[in-house]
């Protein structure tokens, strides 16, 4: 049987603190069966890069893990990645900070992640490549004479040429994309979006099965919506019940309604029009004054890079703002705070919230909301507040669906929400959690690898 190889810009070794608490190591718990070797940086920076991975074994699967030097995490990571790619596929182009010495040092990066990969590899192993940090690793391994499958999973969107453009050197990461036999999308926009972009950069038309053929190399697309173990999940929230934790936020409530936000930092997620549109709430219908409070958990990340800095500085005011005009001596309306929360512990927080407010500016996929749908008590659940932009909303569609730009809607989303009779929140929620039960993280993971493993390959 062929052995897997994951590849991503993070390996979580198991034996990091909390590193499988969340994100790519629970989505592909499935997949990841005995014998399969995940490939990625350690995380750790050196003077030097690693001219070899270092190479652990931990419960059946094979880790390798490389330093990358100083300077490949400044232009590679902090630069290009997340300081040209991650706004221009969120659709951020005035945020865009490109400089032609980061989108070099992307490159580099991702020509040393094939060259640390290539001597680990064997002749029928099935690659699979991760995300955005690695656009142009499969024609890597493919300019090295790889001949293996090779799959690419984008976990965040794809935008349409006329966006994509934007980027100086556009074109050569759609052509570098376009070495895997099969990349794989969030949602159809984001394919569509692709295929469009392959037409502008490669001058190539899809075929009916959405696939298309590049000098001699066929690339099939596939799209994947990304999932939970929902019932994995909701079982970690009924147990929350009884934590001390749940306890305090219940004593705390005295009574009130519970909204709730859980987001990682970042200026995608929609943080400041939601305060915005918190604060219309408690404007436009003054009868949930001292009746609701909002608790924001929002995760810091990517600190070193400015814009999560001033990011950061805007939401305080902000919550300042807020709570300085509506907070009563015993009642404060936004519960805002950037420590860490595990998830176990968010679980039992989402299955006491009678609202949760998912309001990306745009998101690939976004698992809060599933995490939400699937945490809720089924005889009394909470409504789900869900922004068109998030890739979630594609399937999601029994939300309350919300234009996160218009605060006003927001506000009366949330009304809607809290004066929601039972009857419709247990209907809705039914609906939803359907969903989020069929299209899981295992289900993910077998839909990607069985349609890559299908591929015919001439090695
Ligand atoms: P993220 O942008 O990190 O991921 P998301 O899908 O919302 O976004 O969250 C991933 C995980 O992190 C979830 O399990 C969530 O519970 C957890 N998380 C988020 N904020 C947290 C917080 N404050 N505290 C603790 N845990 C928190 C990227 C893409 C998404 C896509 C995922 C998976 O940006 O669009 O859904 O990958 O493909």
């Amino acid at each position: 049987m062929s052995r897997l190889v994951v590849v991503s810009n993070r390996v979580s070794m198991p034996t990091e603190r909390g590193a499988r608490a969340g994100g790519l190591a629970v989505a592909l718990a499935e997949a990841m069966t005995p014998g399969s070797l995940w490939f990625g940086w350690s995380g750790k920076r050196g003077a030097t890069a690693s001219d070899q991975a270092a190479v652990t074994t931990h419960g059946g699967l094979t880790y390798a893990t490389l330093d990358l030097s100083e300077s490949d995490y400044r232009r590679f990571y902090v630069g290009f990645s997340n300081g040209s790619l991650w706004p221009l596929l969120h659709y951020r182009t005035g945020l865009l900070d490109f400089k032609r010495d980061d989108y070099e040092g992307y490159l580099a990066v991702n020509d040393l992640f094939a060259d640390r990969l290539v001597p680990l590899l064997r002749p029928d192993d099935t690659i699979w490549i991760h995300d955005y940090q690695l656009l142009t690793m499969a024609d890597a391994l493919r300019r090295r004479g790889v001949k293996n499958r090779i799959g690419f999973f984008l976990h965040i969107p794809f935008v349409p040429p006329a966006v994509l453009h934007v980027l100086p050197s556009a074109a050569v990461l759609v052509r570098a994309l376009a070495a895997a036999d099969l990349v794989g999308f969030q949602t159809h926009g984001d394919r569509m979006n692709f295929l469009e972009s392959v037409a502008s950069c490669m001058d190539v038309r899809p075929d009916a099965n959405h696939g298309f053929t590049h000098n001699g190399h066929r690339t099939e697309t596939i799209v994947a919506p990304i999932g939970i173990d929902a019932d994995g999940f909701a079982r970690t929230a009924r147990r929350a019940a009884g934590m001390a934790e749940t306890k305090r936020l219940i004593e705390s409530l005295v009574g009130r309604a519970l909204a709730i936000g859980v987001d990682r930092l970042d200026y995608t997620k929609g943080l400041p029009q939601r305060f915005d549109a918190f604060g219309q709430l408690l404007h436009r219908h003054p009868e949930h004054l001292r009746r609701i409070s909002l608790l924001q958990i929002a995760a810091r990340s990517r600190e070193d890079v400015d814009r999560y800095q001033s990011l950061r500085r805007e939401l305080d005011r902000k919550a300042g703002d807020i709570n300085g005009a509506y907070s009563d001596f015993d009642w404060t309306p936004l519960r805002y705070m950037t420590r860490t929360v595990n998830r176990n512990t968010i679980a039992g927080f989402y299955r006491l919230a009678r609202i949760a407010l998912v309001t990306p500016l745009r998101d690939g996929m976004n698992l809060v909301a599933k995490e939400f749908i699937a945490a809720q008590n089924a005889n009394d659940p909470g409504v789900l507040v869900l922004s068109r932009f998030a890739g979630a909303a594609e399937e999601l569609t029994e939300a309350l669906i919300v234009n996160p730009y218009d605060a006003d809607a927001v506000a009366d989303a949330m009304h809607a929400a809290l004066v929601m009779p039972l009857e419709e929140r247990v209907a809705r929620h039914a609906a939803l959690l359907t969903k989020v039960q069929r299209t899981t993280a295992a289900s993910f993971c077998r839909d990607f690898l069985a349609r890559l493993k299908a591929i015919e390959i001439n090695a």
